[in-house]
């Protein structure tokens, strides 16, 4: 399998979650759970920095089991500047009995950009669990954010295993070293299991910008983000943080628990934002891992990337749910371009866009729906992911599915198609949008679960827009401008290299229009 050309990928070895990303004097700054010696699994915080987050420099390890507190791993975590010129990391050590503490480095030299090397303070473990905390779900501190009252707050992710709730226990703190609990979690939510790698952050109510981690107000509303173990995947409210209280409300918008939104439909975990204060916006890091086979991992000699940064913020007009796009610094690396309007695909159709290089691809197309009459009725009992799954885009329906058909064989055998189909569900008229894996390799064993959800749309528009990130392995997807994402991993056979193929396609019944295709060759981003 060939390595990615422009997503953020170690030169060998096992990556996962993203840490402690920030921006410090010109440089964006990555750090990520590394296993330098294997495939297997991180314990070490890999470095690296990028002007631009996407062409990157390797440093050397940056915080490395050494000491008691931390010696069977340095685990997930996060930066918070004190000011312009003081950044600190918090992370999660295993001490030597296997429990979970809250440890603390600081830059040995913070007149340097690059932040080569940084220094454990004296007084870690800063934070231990106590008072029937379990060890062993006791991970992940969040960056902080000021009160008013000039305290600093972080949020540690935990599992309280009577019922198997997960919490976010909130610490307080003067000095940034001697930490309190508070009596009351930030927020929990009944039987969601451990809450790994929690972010709590707030987002301006209009437009695009992102906001400093401790900014509040009346207008402002707060996200709070969990990735459950018990699921693999990642969740997210929207809701009102309640200052003199520290108590954190979702709004009623959508489920609190594994029902609930997620950043990406596909494959996406150990996520954390950070605001960017060079040019005012939060941004998203996410781990896409394998969907091969240890062995394979082995055999390849590495495993997991990073999603492409993302741009967030909250959807201006329901304020329920967020947007995300890819970083504008990606579009660097685009290169030779393609432009079609007007393409009719037929029911049944399946026709070739010629002229970029479909292995390494970033597309735009939008879709203009037919009318919207004899729609099918999707199954009430099934979810998205569900119905995306019967029969995948081999479906066929009044409207749908119609979309791409990216990394696929020139006899079709090999295909992996992202695709709309439009019906009605429960009564309400619903665009469903699905990555469909089934048929991604001859490889039988890959996991090729089908992924699926529903897009929000307004019916009065006429066009629902599609852009797909392709980058050998890696298949990217966002739907209506980034109101539904969903990443997925494929490992063909055949439509690798100079023989993959990108196609649009139609299986529903009705005549969709491409009224607008784009597509760039994408070039080679420095890896760290
Ligand atoms: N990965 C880290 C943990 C975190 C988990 C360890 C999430 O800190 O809870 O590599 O992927």
């Amino acid at each position: 399998m060939e390595r990615t050309a422009y997503h953020f990928q170690p030169p060998k070895n096992w990556m996962n979650d993203p840490n402690g990303p920030l921006f410090y004097k010109g440089l964006y700054h990555l750090f990520y759970q590394y296993k330098s010696q294997a495939v297997v699994w991180g314990k070490v915080w890999g470095h690296a920095v990028s002007k631009d987050l996407i062409n990157w420099k390797s440093l050397d390890f940056a915080i490395i089991p050494s000491e008691r507190y931390d010696i069977k791993g340095c685990w997930s975590g996060s930066a918070t500047l004190l000011s312009r010129e003081k950044p600190v990391i918090l992370y999660t050590g295993q001490d030597n009995s296997s429990r979970q503490v809250q440890n603390m480095v600081v830059p040995k030299d913070p007149s340097d950009p690059d932040l080569r090397e940084w220094v454990k303070i004296p007084e870690i473990p800063i934070i231990v669990p106590e008072n029937g905390i379990n060890g062993s779900s006791f991970r992940d501190p969040t960056t902080a954010w000021l009160g008013k009252d000039g305290k600093w707050r972080i949020v540690v992710g935990n599992k309280e295993d009577r019922h198997h709730n997960g919490k976010a226990l909130l610490y307080i703190s003067k000095d940034f070293v001697h930490w309190t609990k508070k009596k009351n979690p930030l927020h929990s939510s009944k039987k969601t299991g451990m809450w790994e790698c929690p972010d709590f952050y707030p987002v301006a109510p209009l437009g695009k910008l992102g906001l400093d981690t401790s900014a509040t107000g009346p207008e402002i509303k707060h996200v709070l983000k969990v990735s459950l173990d018990d699921t693999r995947f990642e969740y997210y409210t929207v809701g009102t943080y309640i200052t003199d209280i520290d108590r954190y409300v979702p709004d009623n918008t959508s489920a609190d628990n594994k029902n609930g939104l997620r950043y990406d439909y596909g494959k996406f975990y150990g996520s954390k934002t950070f605001f960017d204060n060079h040019k005012n916006r939060r941004i998203l890091w996410g781990w896409i891992n394998e969907s091969d086979s240890v062995q394979d991992d082995i055999a390849k000699g590495w495993s997991g990337v990073q999603a492409i940064p993302r741009a967030i913020w909250l959807d201006n007009v329901s304020k329920s749910q967020l947007i995300q796009w890819p970083v504008s610094e990606l579009e660097s690396l685009r290169g030779n371009k393609i432009y079609k309007e007007n393409i009719i695909l037929k029911g049944g159709s399946v026709i070739e866009i010629e002229g970029v290089k479909a292995a390494q691809v970033d597309v735009e197309v939008s879709f203009e729906l037919p009318s919207l009459i004899d729609l099918e009725k999707m199954d009430a009992n099934l979810d998205a992911q569900q119905l995306c799954s019967q029969d995948g885009a081999a479906s066929k329906a009044m409207v749908g599915p119609f979309g791409l058909l990216v990394l696929t064989s020139e006899d079709l055998a090999e295909q992996t198609a992202i695709f709309f189909r439009v019906g009605l569900h429960q009564h309400n008229m619903k665009i469903l949008m699905c990555s469909d894996q089934s048929r991604s390799s001859l490889k039988t064993n890959v996991d090729k679960t089908t992924y699926g959800s529903f897009v929000t749309f307004s019916f009065n528009k006429k066009d629902v827009s599609l852009r797909v990130l392709v980058d050998h392995s890696i298949v990217e997807s966002f739907g209506e401008g980034g109101k539904t994402c969903i990443t997925a991993r494929v490992y063909p056979n055949l439509a690798i290299g100079e023989d993959a193929h990108l196609y649009l396609f139609n299986n529903g019944v009705s005549s969709v229009t491409a009224s607008k295709l784009t597509a760039w060759d994408m070039g080679y981003a420095h890896q760290p």
